[in-house]
């Protein structure tokens, strides 16, 4: 134990000389040939050949880029609260944050992952996963808003989240940390045996994309770091690495570092799900959230679930092996033939890579070399496609380019190391600017990646930018990965904690962007689609105010009648049915949020006035010529008054 808490603190002072080594190096490495500044140069009115679907880490959302410009078209509100638009505040949108533990305004995102048929992007749907409050999010690449949240029950630090199988049919939720389940009061040194570690198959509707957990498999309580599925000959597998096979549950740097090997799971999910379609598997009680957004009605609604399938993988033989995996794996990846699954172990010299046929080989022979709680363990050797020898330190994550290589980021030796598959033989190595985490290649979850660009996540910034503070934003770094070096042509600032990211030509969703919502679709029940239908209706002391937007007023924009006590909910409706022309709408002292209001929709923002008075209220996007014109008042009267509510617009 004293010489593995050694090695950990010497490998801390690599760390720091690498780190340092750079800083110096900092300097020369700005210098780039101007000729790439022509390979990220958008000119202006131009689009940018890909989008990029960048994970916000601890901001919960996830943000949209262009490649190669790296520029920021937008923050899509998923696990937080937005008031840039109202998400998460306005009544339409907040049952898409609630969860088993009520209402949760943030959460913590990693892994997005674009759906996919056979094997390729297609566009429909991007997923990401809740870290902190287990969840996965279905986001719609046509009106690129949030349409679906569900929560994961028996889940701790849901990371080895979000990805998808080949058809979309499973999103895949694997717990970071084991945890008694059901959840109860036991003692924490108690863990070793009786912690578990749920790894959840969520199934998506090929037509809506609607999700449900079809199944749980209980697996032993080890942390399932982060996943991958097989693809074209392994597909219907799927693959997670673990760390903490000690099952530690105390200083894990030390404890959590014992085992030569920890493992990659492989999990056969068609043969479970088999065994679950034929009635396999036991219903167990759960509390879970399930919000979905409709487009029609423009308002989420929230279901609590009450139960979840659980299977133990000693119900289902041959379902799951364990392929020993050399030293606390973090990255899971999968190459696009789905031949070769990549384990990046953190703690070890050499980058493992094992072989689904050798895998499938050895299962057959029954080529075991013991089990843990029942799970067959493979032997290393008879599972081992080779291993990239000392190709630098703190491996994190690999993507693929479908031209047969390998790009592997190292935390420490802050690089990307470029390596042959089926050769292990390293290509070129580009140093990051500092401490990378996660690469993206785009379709890198695919069968066929785009291999033009790389881009690089990384955890500092420092002196790549002007300062801001004690804080910067993350920097991503982008790649020609078009030749056999990479070239370093652009550094750009993500917001806040990039994890990974997924990217996509832009050709295949662009053509599918919504423009507007329909008005003459609008099944909002509180709609106003023309002056018509313009009112405000007491109901005790809510008062509902039936609203519309259009350039460049509201109508009505004068209303009487409200009382100190009174809860006003405005309903408003944008008239346009032009793209691009939201309108906003603020009251003032609104203790939550402003609303942005897209054409063709309706929302409603609720407010308490607390004071006797005049108070204005006024569109908060600059829509016209006459948006300054774009205002109102309502009057608010002492509780006990007896004015009439009246309201109107265009009357002296
Ligand atoms: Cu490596 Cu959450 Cu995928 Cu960050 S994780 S880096
Ligand atoms: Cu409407 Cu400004």
């Amino acid at each position: 134990m004293k010489n593995i808490f050694k090695l950990s603190i010497g490998f801390l002072m690599a760390a720091v000389a690498f780190t340092s080594c750079n800083d110096q190096k900092s300097g020369q490495s700005g210098a780039l040939r101007s000729s790439n500044a022509e390979k990220v140069y958008v000119a202006p009115g131009e689009h940018d050949s890909h989008y990029a679907f960048i994970s916000g880490g601890y901001s919960g959302n996830l943000t949209v880029y262009g490649l190669p410009s790296g520029r920021m078209f937008k923050e899509i509100p998923v696990f937080s609260q937005f008031p840039t638009n109202g998400y998460g505040y306005s009544e339409e949108t907040k049952p898409m944050l609630e969860t088993s533990y009520g209402f949760i305004p943030w959460d913590d995102s990693h892994h997005p992952d674009i759906s996919q048929t056979n094997g390729k992007l297609d566009g429909r749907w991007i997923f990401i996963n809740g870290n902190n409050t287990p969840r996965i999010a279905r986001i719609s690449l046509t009106s690129f808003e949030t349409e679906e949240i569900i929560e994961v029950p028996n889940s701790a630090g849901n990371h080895s989240s979000s990805f998808i199988t080949e058809n979309t049919e499973y999103v895949v939720a694997g717990t970071r940390f084991s945890v008694p389940i059901p959840q109860r009061d036991m003692a924490i040194k108690e863990y070793k045996g009786n912690f578990k570690g749920a790894l959840s198959f969520i199934s998506v509707d090929p037509e809506h994309g609607h999700m449900d957990i079809k199944f749980q498999v209980l697996m032993p309580g080890f942390n399932y770091d982060l996943s991958h599925p097989g693809r074209g000959k392994s597909h219907g597998w799927f693959f997670f690495t673990t760390y903490n096979t000690e099952e530690a549950n105390t200083l894990l740097e030390v404890n959590a570092s014992q085992n030569d090997k920890d493992f990659i799971a492989a999990i056969n999910w068609k043969k479970i799900e088999e065994y679950v379609n034929n009635g396999g598997g036991t219903m167990m009680p759960a509390n879970y959230a399930h919000n979905v957004y409709d487009e029609a009605t423009h308002n989420a609604t929230s279901t609590m679930k009450k139960e979840v399938r659980v299977v133990n993988p000693a119900e289902v033989p041959g379902a799951v092996y364990l392929l020993p995996t050399p030293k606390s794996p973090h990255g899971c990846d999968v190459d696009p033939t789905g031949e070769y699954i990549v384990g990046n172990g953190k703690l070890s010299a050499n980058l493992t890579v094992h072989s689904f046929t050798k895998m499938l080989d050895a299962i057959e022979n029954k080529k075991f070399d013991g089990d843990a709680y029942g799970i067959p363990i493979l032997k290393f050797e008879d599972v081992l496609a080779g291993s990239v020898e000392q190709p630098g330190l703190g491996p994190l994550h690999t993507e693929f380019d479908g031209k047969g290589n390998a790009y592997t980021t190292f935390f420490i030796s802050s690089e990307v190391v470029k390596w042959k598959l089926g050769t292990w033989e390293v290509i070129d190595r580009k140093p990051t600017y500092y401490s990378v985490g996660h690469l993206t290649i785009p379709g890198g979850n695919s069968r066929e990646p785009f291999g033009k660009y790389m881009f690089a996540m990384n955890k500092i910034t420092k002196d790549r930018y002007l300062p801001t503070g004690p804080e910067m934003e993350h920097s991503a770094q982008l790649y020609d990965i078009s030749g056999d070096k990479m070239e370093l042509i652009l550094d750009f600032p993500t917001h806040g904690e990039p994890h990974y990211a997924a990217a996509i030509p832009a050709e295949i969703i662009k053509n599918n962007s919504r423009k507007i919502y329909r008005l003459a679709e609008n099944q909002h029940a509180k709609k106003a689609t023309s002056d018509a239908d313009t009112k405000v209706v007491r109901d005790g002391k809510n008062v509902h105010v039936y609203m519309t937007m259009i350039r460049s007023h509201f109508s009505p924009d004068n209303i009487e009648g409200v009382k100190v006590g009174d809860k006003v909910f405005f309903h408003i409706t944008n008239l346009e049915q032009d793209f691009d022309v939201p309108h906003g709408f603020a009251m003032i002292g609104a203790n939550n949020a402003e609303l942005l209001v897209t054409p063709g929709q309706t929302r409603t923002l609720t407010w308490e006035p607390k004071q006797v008075g005049v108070w204005p209220f006024y569109c908060t996007d600059f829509c016209s010529a006459l948006h300054q014109e774009m205002q109102g008042y309502v009057r608010v009267s002492p509780a006990n008054s007896n004015i009439e509510l009246s309201w109107g617009l265009g009357e002296e």
